[in-house]
């Protein structure tokens, strides 16, 4: 699939929370090409708060170190107008991050406002066609917030990211029915990138001996499907956290990645990637939510997979995910006020 910008021009990309945990494992798969490929010069705008420049020089001093040939330029700043000036694709990872025992709703109203800030810069100094991935928490909600302070950057462009649940679902997948990773398709999360997200594997194909079939014709296991990998999925950051004492990075960094690679390149015919886009209706989830579906992309646009049977156990799982992101919404807006 072609790329969606095939010009040689350097594009510039920012990663807010640029001295952050996340950011650390980001930078080098974005400078060594494995988002916008091996041809996209790149100019890096690196945002983070006036306390942590000190670090952030650090980081730009090992981006320098690493002599990253697509790298052309690197802005390292705690100024938002001169993070945000020109760029293309931004990743909005900068955010407080939730410690153990802390739960999300407890970090929406200090995010939301950092986010609301956000997307004004968004309207003020990117390209209007700029694409934007949401990584800080609490996702989906801080892209809504995003999006209404920045009028004039189209709804579509302002996405959050569930890549990272579908990473996890995928492998935990793959380990169970023993293929590998790059054998397994269309996993889907639907929601809120929260514990009440609803990781389906009804649709799930395995590819055995070069040919697709569905996970139900390989092993029959629906209570391993409904039973263990939902709980298991929902609750993998807590885990990570647990035993980590920080949350997730290295995969996170990854999943961004992935993300923006997907909707920079394109999808593959009968791949389904999971993004939190704005809603339209689709599936019966209220109009403007940031909600995770499964989509595919062409040309730079993402497209809801349409005409997916919705059973009456799916259905009780859409309604618990639209009923706390319609909540954090009606928070969210109070905490912008
Ligand atoms: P870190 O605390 O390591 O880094 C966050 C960085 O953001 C810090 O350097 C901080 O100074 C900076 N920051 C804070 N306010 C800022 C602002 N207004 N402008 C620019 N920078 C700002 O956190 P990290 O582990 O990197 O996590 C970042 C965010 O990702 C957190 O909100 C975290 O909850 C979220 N996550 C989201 C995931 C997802 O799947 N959507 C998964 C991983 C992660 O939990």
């Amino acid at each position: 699939m072609a790329p969606a910008t095939a010009s040689n021009e350097p594009i510039r990309v920012l990663i807010t929370g640029a001295a952050g945990q996340i950011a650390y494992s980001l930078i080098p798969l974005i400078a060594k090409g494995e988002v916008f490929g091996q041809k996209q010069e790149i100019i890096l705008h690196l945002l983070d708060i006036q306390p942590m420049l000190g670090v952030l020089n650090g980081v730009a001093m090992e981006i320098s170190d690493c002599a990253f040939p697509l790298l052309r330029d690197v802005v390292a700043t705690a100024d938002v107008a001169a993070a945000f000036k020109g760029i293309s694709y931004a990743f909005l990872v900068g955010a407080m991050p939730r410690r153990e025992g802390m739960e999300r709703k407890d970090l929406l109203k200090a995010n939301v406002r950092i986010f609301k800030d956000q997307g004004g810069a968004l309207d003020q100094f990117a390209k209007k066609d700029v694409k934007v991935l949401v990584v800080g928490n609490p996702a989906n909600t801080n892209a809504l917030i995003c999006s209404k302070y920045a009028p004039s950057i189209p709804k579509e462009n302002i996405t959050a990211m569930t890549r990272l649940d579908q990473n996890r679902a995928t492998a935990q997948v793959a380990q169970h029915v023993q293929a590998r990773i790059q054998d397994v398709r269309k996993v889907i999360i639907w929601g809120n990138h929260s514990n009440t997200q609803f990781p389906d594997a009804r649709f799930v194909e395995v590819q055995k001996d070069g040919s697709w079939t569905s996970i139900s014709k390989v092993q029959h296991d629906e209570k391993w499907l409904k039973e263990s990998l939902i709980p298991l999925v929902q609750k993998r950051g807590a885990e990570v956290i647990a035993a980590r004492k920080l949350s997730s990075a290295m995969s996170a960094a990854q999943a961004a990645a992935d993300h923006m690679r997907n909707w920079f390149n394109g999808t593959e015919k009968d791949q389904w990637v999971n993004m939190a886009v704005v809603s339209k209706g689709e599936y019966g989830i209220p109009e403007g939510l940031v909600f995770s579906f499964p989509v595919t992309v062409e040309n730079g646009q993402w497209k809801i997979v349409p005409n997916l049977a919705i059973d009456d156990f799916s259905k009780e799982k859409l309604k618990i995910t639209t009923t706390e992101l319609e909540e954090e919404r009606t928070e969210a807006h109070a905490a912008c006020e």
